[in-house]
């Protein structure tokens, strides 16, 4: 009871100091005439002013210091991967889909030790296939909210708060289940001949500001350590950090391709795809839907979300020194069409929705506008297309033959058939044999 109410009193605070300090932080801006004056980091020149001439140089020199500032700045260190991952099936159902797909989930530790961390991996499969292509992704609300099969467990852990959805108490209650199901097309996925794999984030690490004691973080401290260190992962990277704790454990499975596995990730989870996708290359495609700010949006563009807003609103996403570039975009040695870049040459596929200014549509696109030129060194065709097209294309004209994808569509911030039917066309270009 006594960890209850600190723990309500904890959030209580954190909600209250946000709050204030919300108030604290410039309007928005949507006007591309008050974008501040700014230049985009040229991938082709070294922090030391060398230039990048061959795939040899950006692969050795300038892709290392990139990840390297990407971790050191923004999203924070994370430690290594453990030297093996132990799993256990938790349910099993070889009719699922109205009988053609398998269900599985699985717990995968995380951490071992006196109170072991685990995370559990829901997988609808297409039935009677192996070593088949895969979607894998976090989710937002547990597995029970992807699907309303009653057979997937009921994700007990931390919660947001959500009274329409059936979310009370910082509990998911059974009201929540298939809450989410618009958003994950598990039967046209497997249709299609995918697996889809999904965890819920707050497995690895609960998603609100306690100064790191709950999820994976306190694992991996120091002896004597109490605090993460100004340059240590924050939450994305944990997250991310998890997704290939996953990714060893399809290893080690028979039923699906881990050498085909897309990372996909909606909005903050897709600020999370992308830092996965770019510090584990065995990721062999990445799709980031409305990731925004801190996923595929310019900084330096500050349209809708800004530096200033995230690091005030989500304290715990970023590492510390990412502080440092609040207001002070143009001091950042990055900027995220690198993150793009980092990626490459491997397929990647960013998606924005015309009514999420928030997320920057344009911005969205500029980073794989920018990102171009490197997949093109690397041999790939980037965008499409002898030369890459400088505007954005049209609403709900997805650009999906080039090696970097992108849509914007018509709608909200969401993920959409629309949106699965374009990266599985992607996939199928990419990851089908
Ligand atoms: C918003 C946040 C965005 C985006 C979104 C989400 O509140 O400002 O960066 O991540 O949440 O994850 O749904």
């Amino acid at each position: 009871m006594r960890r209850c109410l600190s723990h309500f009193f904890t959030i209580t605070l954190s909600i209250w100091t946000a709050g204030n300090l919300l108030a604290q932080v410039p309007k928005p801006i949507y006007n591309e005439a008050k974008i501040p004056p700014h230049e985009l980091p040229d991938p082709f020149v070294q922090f030391d002013g060398t230039p990048v001439k061959t795939a040899t140089d950006w692969r050795t020199k300038r892709r290392p210091e990139i990840m390297e500032a990407f971790a050191r700045e923004m999203y924070g260190r994370s430690p290594k991967a453990p030297s093996h991952v132990t799993s256990k099936l938790v349910n099993r159902d070889k009719n699922a889909l109205g009988g053609k797909a398998v269900r599985e989930e699985i717990d995968i530790t995380l951490a071992d030790g006196e109170s072991p961390l685990t995370m559990r991996i829901l997988i609808f499969r297409p039935k009677g296939k192996e070593n088949v292509p895969a979607f894998l992704t976090l989710n937002f609300g547990g597995n029970h909210s992807v699907s309303s099969d009653p057979g997937i467990s009921l994700n007990k852990n931390w919660m947001r708060n959500r009274s329409d959805r059936g979310y009370v108490d910082n509990k998911a209650t059974e009201k929540t289940r298939g809450t989410a199901a618009s958003r994950w097309p598990a039967e046209m996925i497997v249709d299609r001949g995918y697996a889809l794999a999904t965890i819920y984030y707050g497995d690895i690490d609960p998603d609100f500001d306690d100064g790191f004691k709950n999820g994976i973080h306190a694992y991996h401290y120091d002896k004597g350590q109490e605090k993460l260190r100004p340059d240590q992962w924050g939450s994305i990277a944990a997250w991310a950090w998890g997704l290939s704790r996953a990714l060893d454990f399809l290893e080690t499975t028979k039923s699906v391709d881990a050498s085909r596995v897309a990372v996909f990730g909606h909005s903050r989870l897709g600020k999370t795809s992308l830092w996965a996708g770019a510090s584990d290359d065995r990721f062999a495609l990445v799709i980031s839907n409305d990731s925004g700010c801190g996923g595929a949006a310019l900084n330096r563009r500050r349209i809708g979300e800004s530096v200033t807003r995230i690091n005030t609103s989500f304290p715990h996403w970023f590492c510390d020194n990412f502080v440092k570039y609040n207001h002070n975009e143009n001091a950042l040695p990055v900027d995220q069409h690198l993150l793009i870049a980092a990626i490459a040459p491997r397929p990647v596929y960013i998606a924005s929705a015309i009514e999420d200014q928030w997320a920057d549509p344009k911005g969205e696109f500029l980073s794989a506008r920018n990102a171009d030129p490197v997949y093109r060194l690397l041999g790939t065709d980037g965008l499409g297309g002898k030369k890459p097209q400088d505007e954005s294309p049209a609403v709900d004209h997805a650009l999906k033959t080039g090696t970097i994808g992108y849509h914007v569509r018509t709608g909200k911030h969401d993920v959409t058939d629309y949106d699965w039917t374009q990266y599985m066309d992607f996939a199928d270009r990419h990851l089908k044999k």
